[in-house]
């Protein structure tokens, strides 16, 4: 494979002469030097340590003695650096101190070569801050998941960790007043440390919205925890205002706040970098405009803070257009947060595809991009690495190869197994917020052929066919040497369930396609093959119910955009053909799915429903819904269910008076159903035990709009 520096470098010109890689240097440096974590790194690169013998590495930043000669060279961007690898000498001098870590980080990846190869390496970022949100909803990542991922944004150049996770107790609503206990605290402070190690800024956020009181004291409590994160060495600020309703969002109070600790803290404190913030309406599909809310805080934030933004949509790609749109508003370039790979709105999938739908012409219309991850850390690097390579050099991003050099980076052993998975866990599902990615791109026309040969007149594509069925042995073969791999364990385990699934699919696959070769050849054996194949969807079932039960999408897809549905076609098809000539009876249902959703708020209508033993759910939603007057969300079953139960959660009490939930046994006629709280919480239970059901349906009947969440709407047959 050919070699290729990450993230892709501006400049690099590489000659065809080498010198030996040195075991040992010696440092041509200031003293000030050996305080840097440009030098910790240097050190660990030679087996032999500093020695006065040594290769001379000539190292240090613009205005160095021991670095004058070179300095004509240096990049004038921030974090950039000048690399040279000469007969006798290296030569690095970054236009700062992190320039200077990201010439060493480009000499450890020269210096995996056999022959060190005399080159010089101009490079820069193109984005000022590169990096990650950790910002999901669900189990936050663990410390050690943390301390890894620090280590590969060092090496990947990514210099910006946003400490932010939604279900962190002491991040948001209402803990955030109050200090964390010993054990987390100290665990932060090593978070800090090891993001200075590895040149990433570590910004803590905090997430008050929801019930912040704009006075004195909760804004003196805000300082306070502040000052508590700064005894821990944090150094970075963030003040989340995403996903709350009431009080918490008026733009003027939060202008406010947040100046008020720029001027207060920021400033008086001198040690610390820029403010950042997330704001309310966060992305285009939410703002008023006319309300004023981001002019607001584009007029009255002090200049320097940075204002968050993910674009047209929750979930959505940058372009030039949605930046041309935000900027000007906020009267600064955004701060993008990008969310991708994020699957808290689809727990059940993995995102591992490659990375793309960015705008590769926006570059100086930014001042970060950072990307929220998934609550599996370990998976999260194919598309992190990515989205490091992609802000370091956008003109010169290429989605693909950067993400199949993502693979061989995080199991340089099993690439192909980890990209064949990969190719085929890339897809979210349905999802409310209707963001898709393709998947099983290089298999796709195969599928598509062999299904619409085999559906039209039963024909048979023999080479689409082979082609299936050869990928179908690679599933197999992948899904087992990944999951007995030594190689990166923490990965394996995120995607255990994923890989045991991913063989089933292979297994399944294999059976389909022997059916529909039997079903034309009219084969008896037809019979047992149909029945394996059916034995291999009960245990599919078995792990979507057992594993990843999480309450929001519980389960376990894989392969669910073409693989499985082509699967599931070949094997509907192939049965009722059989039917017909053998005149069986065989089962040829593939899936089920005995309830419908439909809905008129935009924000509910595209949820996917969820069956699950007796009864079904509307996915939830982890944001506000804006539900306009009249709005309906509607639940229809394949035929008239009699209901055991049905509980509705809409995140704020008293919030059920302005709605109206209504059962229909014949679809025409509906009767209203009260609303009860379950004491202390928000969850609401209807008195439905025994009712005949064809639709069920819930509206806002108060005459306007409604903001509330929708944590859950769920009903249990009898
Ligand atoms: C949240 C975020 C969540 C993401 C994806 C922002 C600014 N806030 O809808 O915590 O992980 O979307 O579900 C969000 O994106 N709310």
């Amino acid at each position: 494979q050919e070699f290729h520096l990450q993230p892709t470098p501006q400049e690099y010109q590489a000659g065809q002469d080498s010198v030996m890689v040195p075991v040992q240097y010696s440092l041509q440096a200031e003293t000030a030097f050996r305080e840097t974590p440009a030098f910790h790194l240097l050190n660990t690169l030679f087996p032999k340590g500093e020695g006065k013998d040594g290769f001379p590495v000539y190292v240090g930043v613009k205005g160095d003695k021991s670095v004058k000669k070179y300095v004509r060279r240096v990049p004038k961007q921030a974090e950039g650096y000048y690399l040279g690898i000469e007969k006798d000498r290296i030569v690095i001098v970054g236009a700062d101190e992190r320039g200077a870590y990201y010439g060493v980080q480009t000499l450890a990846q020269l210096m995996t070569l056999g022959k060190l190869p005399l080159a010089e390496v101009t490079d820069y970022p193109d984005v000022p801050y590169r990096g990650v949100v950790e910002g999901f909803y669900g189990t936050p990542w663990s410390h050690e998941a943390r301390l890894r991922q620090l280590e590969f944004y060092g090496r990947n150049k990514m210099n910006v960790y946003l400490y932010g996770p939604k279900d962190d107790p002491y991040h948001s609503t209402p803990n955030w007043r109050k200090p964390y206990p010993a054990k987390e605290a100290s665990q932060l402070k090593e978070l800090v440390d090891k993001a200075n190690e590895n040149g990433v800024i570590f910004y803590w956020a905090i997430h008050p919205g929801q019930d912040i009181k704009w006075n004195e004291e909760d804004r003196d409590l805000l300082l306070k925890k502040f000052e508590s994160m700064y005894q821990l060495g944090v150094r970075a600020f963030a003040v989340f205002f995403d996903d709350i309703s009431g009080e918490g969002t008026k733009a003027e109070k939060q202008a406010e706040l947040l100046n008020y600790l720029d001027d207060h803290f920021v400033k008086v404190k001198g040690d610390v970098e820029p403010l950042v913030m997330c704001p309310t309406e966060y992305n285009k599909s939410w703002s008023d405009v006319k309300g004023g809310y981001l002019t607001t805080l584009g007029d009255k934030l002090n200049k320097g803070i940075q204002i968050m933004w993910t674009g047209n949509r929750v979930i959505a790609c940058i372009d030039k257009e949605s930046m041309d749109f935000i900027n000007p508003l906020l009267k600064r370039k955004a701060y993008i947060w990008w969310n991708f790979p994020v699957s808290d709105y689809v727990r059940d999938h993995l995102l591992m595809g490659p990375v793309y739908g960015n705008g590769l012409d926006i570059k100086d219309d930014m001042s970060a991009f950072v990307s929220n991850p998934m609550e599996r850390a370990e998976a999260s690097k194919i598309a992190l690495y990515s989205v490091a390579d992609y802000a370091w050099n956008l003109e010169k991003y290429d989605s693909n190869a950067s993400w199949k050099r993502a693979i061989r980076d995080l199991m340089p052993n099993h690439a192909a197994y980890l990209e064949t998975f990969a190719a085929h866990n890339s897809d979210l599902g349905e999802n409310g917020h209707g963001f898709r990615r393709d998947e099983s791109v290089a298999l796709q026309p195969a599928l598509k052929s062999l299904l619409a040969a085999y559906e039209k007149n039963g024909e048979m594509d023999e080479a689409a066919y082979k082609q299936v069925a050869e990928e179908c042995d690679k599933i197999i073969v992948a899904a087992d040497r990944l999951l007995a791999s030594k190689e990166s364990r923490e990965l394996i385990e995120e995607i255990k369930p994923w890989l045991m699934q991913f063989k089933l699919i292979g297994e399944y696959g294999r059976e389909v396609l022997k059916m529909v070769r039997l079903q034309k050849q009219g084969g008896q054996e037809f019979v047992a093959v149909h029945d394996h194949a059916q034995a291999l969807q009960t245990l599919m079932y078995e792990v979507d119910a057992t594993y990843n039960q999480n309450p929001y999408q519980p389960g376990v897809k894989s392969g669910s955009k073409y693989l499985l549905p082509t699967f599931n076609s070949l094997f509907e098809t192939s049965t009722q053909r059989y039917n017909k000539a053998a005149g069986t009876t065989l089962d040829s249902r593939a899936v089920y799915m005995p309830y419908t959703l439909s809905s008129n708020v935009k924000q509910l209508a595209l949820l996917p429903m969820r069956q699950k033993g007796k009864g079904g759910n509307v996915s939830p939603s982890n944001e506000v819904i804006i539900w306009q007057a009249g709005g309906e969300v509607a639940v229809a079953m394949d035929y008239v269910r009699t209901l055991e139960s049905l509980l509705v959660d809409l995140g704020t009490q008293g919030a059920e008076k302005n709605f109206r939930l209504e059962i229909s046994a014949d679809g025409v006629n509906w009767k209203t159903v009260d609303l009860r709280p379950v004491p202390g919480r928000t969850l609401l239970s209807a008195e439905v035990s025994g009712m005949k059901v064809l639709k069920i349906r819930f509206t806002n009947v108060s005459g306007s709009e409604q903001k509330v969440y929708f944590k859950q709407f769920r009903f249990v047959e009898q």
